[in-house]
């Protein structure tokens, strides 16, 4: 299980409906690249949305709605890696974004879980670049004393730039178990 959290707007619910977009010509090209059509409408998620991502195998990912920030623990169980969506567009949610990604770092269920963190919506413009927003939040520090293994990536789930890497990300931190 892979669990997929953010705060509400990041942009989970179009990440996930554009890997499955992807997803076939990835499998036989490597290549997520070409054109994806518009992109698809999302509306909040109110509770959780389950999403199979069917590659070498089966991977299934489990987006919680960030209205739902409150109770995202109880679904920590069984979770063997852990996609945590900033936007990149909206330094001003960073503050409240990196005390969420805190709390999971040092959630015990979540120790051995594998983290990426999605830098989305990398299509807008924005005052302050993704270096900035990493230096803001201390990451280097964070990656540096977390127990989990942690890689950051630069994505628009909107173009879909980026998503081939989080599917490759996917793969190989699944291909032993979970
Ligand atoms: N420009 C741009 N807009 C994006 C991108 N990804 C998502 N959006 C827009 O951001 C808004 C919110 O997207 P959702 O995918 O619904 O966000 P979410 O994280 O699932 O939100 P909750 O389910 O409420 O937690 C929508 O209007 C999307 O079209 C992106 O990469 N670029
Ligand atoms: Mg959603």
């Amino acid at each position: 299980m892979c669990l997929l959290l953010g705060a509400t707007g990041v942009g989970k619910t179009m990440l996930v409906k554009r890997l499955q977009t992807i997803l076939p010509r990835w499998l036989c090209s490597r290549d997520g690249k070409g054109d994806l059509g518009d992109p698809p409408l999302t509306r909040p998620t109110v509770g959780t949305n389950l999403t199979d991502i069917v590659a070498q195998k089966k991977i299934t990912i489990r987006e919680l709605g960030g209205c739902m920030g409150p109770i995202w623990s109880s679904y920590y169980g069984n979770c063997h890696s852990l996609l945590f969506m900033v936007d990149a567009s909206n330094p001003t949610q960073l503050s409240a974004s990196c005390v969420q990604l805190l709390g999971l770092l040092s959630a015990e269920e979540l120790a051995e879980a594998s983290v990426l963190i999605l830098f989305n919506k990398i299509d807008l413009p924005c005052y302050m670049t993704i270096e900035e927003m990493k230096s803001l939040i201390r990451l280097p520090d964070l990656i540096a004393c977390a127990k989990q293994s942690i890689t950051t990536v630069e994505v628009s789930a909107r173009k879909g730039t980026g998503l081939s890497d989080v599917l490759r990300w996917l793969q190989d931190t699944h291909r032993t178990n979970g």
